[in-house]
């Protein structure tokens, strides 16, 4: 199966070198395979000052700094002038923003062109996303990962990169693992897993003392299947519990 036309991702960063890992392993493969296209962008490109800065202090004083708007402006508007005729759907990585969710990875996975704008600093001066917003063929999108603190956006776009690459038609060597998946993240609205995957166990059957459940040695689908809603059920009434859900 093929998505057609392949999803095409832009990345916008001073710090490129985060993204070389996308050559390894399942991403690398897909990129192979042109199930999507990813280019990354140096922001201080677009920098034009002698020193090359792309962050200023901030109106109303305090701490840090805060990229400015010009380049990010110049880089954005340039993935969008070279992508004509689609929507774009720029993704504004900052711990203010929405929460990432598999249902939100499902829905990325589906669309034509991301642009990932990873801040560092203080963030991005405010004014890009609301022009962007302002954009009839853009939509904007603040999205976290969680809640915790980085140091800018990369790592949580390598995150969501990966999250949602692997939901495109055709990345997965076995797509079984995403049906098993659906059915033990059972989406609630939100996307958020409600059932915890059960524990997994291989060869050998005794390891420093532990034996695996019997169960799983019986060759019984049927008890197998009902002894593993059960462990799903358990671990994540335990993680409920550790949350305060
Ligand atoms: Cl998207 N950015 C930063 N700087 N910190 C985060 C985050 C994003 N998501 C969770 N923490």
């Amino acid at each position: 199966m093929m998505n057609n036309p392949p999803l095409h991702v832009d990345v916008i960063t001073i710090f490129p070198a985060y993204f070389e890992p996308l050559q390894l392993s399942l991403i690398g493969k897909a990129l192979d395979k042109s199930l999507v296209t990813i280019d990354i962008h140096d922001l201080r490109d677009q920098a034009t000052g002698v020193h090359k800065s792309v962050d200023d202090t901030p109106y109303g004083g305090g701490a840090g700094m805060v990229m400015s708007a010009v380049p990010w402006g110049a880089a954005i508007d340039q993935v969008i002038d070279a992508h004509p005729g689609v929507v774009h759907d720029l993704i504004v990585l900052t711990p203010a923003g929405e929460k990432l969710t598999q249902a939100k990875a499902h829905e990325f996975s589906t669309l034509s062109h991301l642009i990932f704008a990873c801040g560092r600093y203080e963030g991005i001066d405010h004014r890009v996303t609301e022009f962007y917003q302002s954009q009839p063929q853009v939509r904007v999108h603040e999205l976290s990962i969680g809640d915790y603190v980085l140091n800018g956006g990369e790592v949580a776009t390598l995150v969501t990169l990966e999250a949602l690459i692997r939901l495109i038609p055709g990345v997965l060597g076995n797509p079984e693992s995403l049906v098993e998946e659906s059915h033990s993240i059972a989406a609630s609205d939100e996307g958020a897993p409600d059932l915890l995957e059960y524990p997994n166990y291989t060869k050998p059957p005794e390891w420093r003392g532990l034996a695996v459940p019997e169960v799983l040695l019986s060759g019984n689908h049927a008890v197998i299947k009902g002894w593993r809603s059960q462990a799903a059920l358990t671990r994540s009434k335990k993680i409920a519990g550790q949350t305060g859900e």
